[in-house]
């Protein structure tokens, strides 16, 4: 049911003025974006704040089943809007700075972006908690408040320059509350024995221990037009009082503090790893500890818990949580372990991200037993418990060697997540086959009932509405309003995708979104770009198995396609990367070195001029993805088929309207099969061909290098100074492609790539059947809203019901 606050223009603008005259000094006319910004931010918190003091009374009243989503990374971005948004006042707020005189975009922009994640892992975990709040779900977040997001990214003299993102800098976060009362402790280090507790009992005893203080900062979020309001809850560490003394000097403090400090920690080294731990332990016990207090505060039976609440790990960074909920059962309420095991599966559930075997987390024993004592022991416990019963079941031996958590000396994160928990989900349906069939497979051999597949989805309001406001209200003329509350409303498009009229609106609305990116281009980079140019982006973290190179060797062909033939037709492209490479990763800045310098060489040929331009737009983020997504023509989603679980960008590209240029990897195949195979561009190896060559060792990249005078003309490139300013970058790719026989198969899926683009430029040039393309792709995209994702998730995995989505208030 919708539901949205009533407010008409002129009480927001009594409403924004008292907030702007308590906060600052000074006049409305002379306030800067910032100052107007935290006035607005403001304003909007007393409209919600008696909806989340109602939501919070009800959902305990009513002893709603809780489902707590624990995540080592949240990347939702601006909030600003969204809130504007989903309190239904968004147009209610411009309309009043129009009529104060105000620019909106101007205020909008001055909010930080808040980072608290690296990519698709965090921005689907920051999706989730939209979705939850608009479904009506009761799901709340749990995870850090890092003082420094993801590394802003200058490019100086092409290389990646890192900088602290301090994101809430010297304004704090608008939109958090300190909730100091829920404050818990945290312990590390020590020693730890078993003592006679009576009754036949043990308890542990901790000597040495580093107690440190758990406060939790509270982020609403607002569902759409519902009224509805759940609570994103960020950790920070404190010293607690009584142990000041412990900590004498500011470099004692510093350590301390490092917990919270930055996302993620570099741990190539020994400190590093164990920083990391600490902050998955403490976000994970953090949040563990306060959920069974209020669990306890209904007064209900312990050993029931799983009927109220459930637990989610996210990937397997808080994958530590069966052993610490296990440690807080029996240790802190004198649970018996059968009974605290029982309700520890049924609490919990885990999403894994990614097959890249090296990506599942483990841990070397001595480091893990150093830093979290008590908990090694119950893992270690867990185990034998583990081998015991699957070995009375007389399951294989060898894959119960192979699913044990405590192996050759390491702690295995996904392993205890899996043991410790009752489902297991990959994030496409191709990237759940493979977990099952090689990744995890002795795990679905042996409890086959935990496996399942939920795909991603993206806040399809934040993409249209937010990012795409013309594009939406084009929407609107064609088709009418309900897409906007339900996005299935959208296939009405599939009416109109050959009617002239449409196709021309549309045309218009992409060239409009085009422009927009061009000014920002040439402000930013000082690039002039056509938007007659088929705009090709590929925006995405730079990694190597995401094959932006890939895209660089097209480009090259381009290029002396060009060279060779001046006077050819062809058709114009902008080739527009955006992209950070992880601060420890020297290929992947390689990589972006590389683009610089060819878009450098390419850009300033008055020969190539407007056939061909490449742009790498620095510092990659969510606010920029809502600038670049709708502007683009072409998406570029070309990993190597297996390598990429799902992608997100992929959907929200669709969404606005961009063809795909795809590989049949992630959630790539499901868009095909929702948009048809004629409204899509695929090329390239099939995962199966991918894992032939793995089982065969056939793949021969010199060969291929030494036989396609094609391929060998464009790795040459990177090595014969055509590029300047780049030859150690270029030898290394070189070295990477021909001589360690490119692990990512770019040679062979080479030609095949060419081929695709040569299709994507003619059918550019017929541009009713572009448009047909285009706005088949925007008809066909509701599949992948996060909206029913999460209802997925909610009924499947937590088992969740719906307390009366958005009508509590009105009860
Ligand atoms: C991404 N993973 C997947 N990981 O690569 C992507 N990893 O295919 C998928 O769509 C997305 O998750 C959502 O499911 C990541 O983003 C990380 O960012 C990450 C962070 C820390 C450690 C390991």
């Amino acid at each position: 049911m919708e539901q949205t606050m009533e407010l008409t223009t002129d009480q927001f603008i009594r409403d924004f003025e008292q907030t702007f005259n308590e906060q600052q000094q000074t006049l409305l006319q002379n306030a800067t974006p910032t100052e107007l910004f935290l006035a607005l931010a403001h304003t909007i918190r007393q409209y919600y704040t008696p909806m989340w003091l109602e939501r919070n009374e009800s959902l305990s009243a009513r002893q709603e089943k809780i489902a707590y989503y624990f995540s080592i990374e949240f990347l939702p971005g601006r909030m600003l809007e969204t809130n504007l948004l989903n309190l239904g006042i968004l147009d209610t707020v411009k309309e009043g700075f129009t009529q104060l005189g105000l620019d909106f975009t101007a205020v909008k922009n001055a909010e930080h972006d808040m980072a608290l994640g690296n990519g698709g892992l965090g921005r689907l975990a920051a999706a989730f908690m939209d979705s939850l709040a608009t479904t009506g779900y009761a799901g709340f977040g749990n995870g850090l408040r890092y003082k420094y997001g993801l590394f802003k990214q200058r490019i100086v003299d092409g290389y990646q320059v890192e900088l602290p993102d301090a994101w809430f800098g010297s304004l704090g976060n608008v939109w958090e509350t300190r909730k100091d009362h829920d404050a818990v402790n945290v312990r590390f280090f020590g020693n730890v024995y078993m003592a006679d507790a009576g009754e036949g009992k043990l308890k542990p005893v901790y000597s040495n221990a580093q107690v440190l203080r758990a406060v939790p900062y509270d982020v609403p979020q607002l569902g759409y037009k519902n009224g509805v309001v759940n609570n994103l809850r960020l950790w920070d560490v404190e010293i607690p009082e009584e142990y000041e003394l412990n900590y004498p000097t500011i470099a004692d403090r510093r350590r301390v503090e490092d917990i919270t400090a930055v996302l993620y920690p570099d741990d190539s080294t020994e400190e590093g790893k164990k920083l990391r731990l600490m902050q998955e332990y403490f976000m994970t016990s953090a949040g563990l500890q306060t959920i069974v207090k209020s669990y306890l505060k209904m007064g209900l039976p312990l050993e029931k818990i799983y009927e109220k609440v459930s637990v989610h790990i996210n990937d397997t960074h808080p994958a530590v949580a069966p052993a610490e909920f296990m440690r807080i059962l029996i240790d802190d309420y004198g649970m018996e372990w059968d009974a605290a095991w029982n309700a520890t599966t049924k609490v919990m559930s885990y999403t894994n991200h990614t097959i890249l075997s090296e990506a599942l987390e483990k841990w070397s024993t001595g480091l893990f037993s150093f830093v979290l004592p008590r908990v090694f022991q119950i893992i270690v416990e867990i185990d034998n418990r583990y081998m015991a019963q699957m070995g009375a079941q007389g399951a294989d031996y060898a894959r119960v060697e192979n699913t044990r958590i405590v192996r050759n000396g390491q702690v295995h994160m996904a392993h205890l997540a899996i043991i410790g928990g009752h489902s297991v989900n990959g994030v496409a349906q191709i990237h759940t086959e493979l977990l099952k069939e090689d990744t995890l497979r002795d795990f679905y051999a042996l409890t086959p009932e935990k496996f399942n597949n939920k795909t991603n989805g993206i806040v399809q309001r934040r993409w249209t509405q937010i990012a795409a406001p013309v594009l939406s209200q084009t929407i609107d003329k064609w088709i009418g309003f309900e897409w906007r509350n339900d996005i299935h409303a959208l296939r009405a498009l599939n009416d109109v995708v050959d009617n002239p009229r449409a196709q021309n609106d549309f045309w218009e609305v992409k060239q409009l979104a085009k422009k927009r990116l061009a000014d920002y281009i040439e402000e930013t980079t000082g690039v002039h770009v056509s938007t007659d140019a088929i705009f090709d982006v590929q925006v995405k973290r730079l990694h190597a198995y995401k094959r932006q190179l890939l895209n660089v060797m097209h480009i090259i062909k381009l290029y002396w396609d060009i060279k060779d033939n001046p006077e050819g037709d062809f058709t114009p492209r902008v080739f527009i990367f955006g992209a950070k490479a992880a601060p420890g990763y020297h290929f992947a800045k390689s990589i972006i070195k590389v683009i610089n310098e060819l878009a450098n060489l390419i850009n300033n040929d008055p020969e190539i001029g407007d056939k061909l331009k490449v742009v790498f737009l620095e510092n990659y983020r969510v606010s920029l993805a809502e600038l670049i997504i709708p502007a683009a023509n072409v998406s570029e989603q070309i990993s190597l088929a297996s390598k990429e679980a799902s992608g997100t960008s992929n959907m929200k590209f669709m969404m606005t309207g961009a063809v795909t240029m795809a590989t049949l990897d992630g959630a790539n195949i499901e868009i095909r099969d929702e948009v048809g195979e004629e409204n899509i561009v695929i090329f390239g190896m099939t995962k199966d061909e991918v894992y032939h060559h793995y089982e065969t060792h056939d793949y021969n990249a010199r060969y291929l290098y030494d036989t396609d005078p094609v391929l060998h003309r464009v790795i040459n490139t990177f090595v014969d100074g055509t590029i300047p300013r780049c030859q150690s970058e270029g030898s290394e790719i070189f070295d990477a492609l021909v001589t360690y026989n490119d692990e990512y198969f770019l040679l062979e899926d080479f030609q095949s790539y060419v081929a695709a683009q040569a299709r994507v430029s003619a059918l550019y040039r017929d541009r009713e059947r572009w448009m047909h393309m285009s706005m088949m792709n925007i008809a066909n995209s509701d599949k992948f809203t996060s909206d029913d994702t999460i209802r997925q998730y909610a009924e499947e995995i937590w088992h969740l019901s719906l307390p009366h989505a958005g009508r509590h208030r009105a009860a």
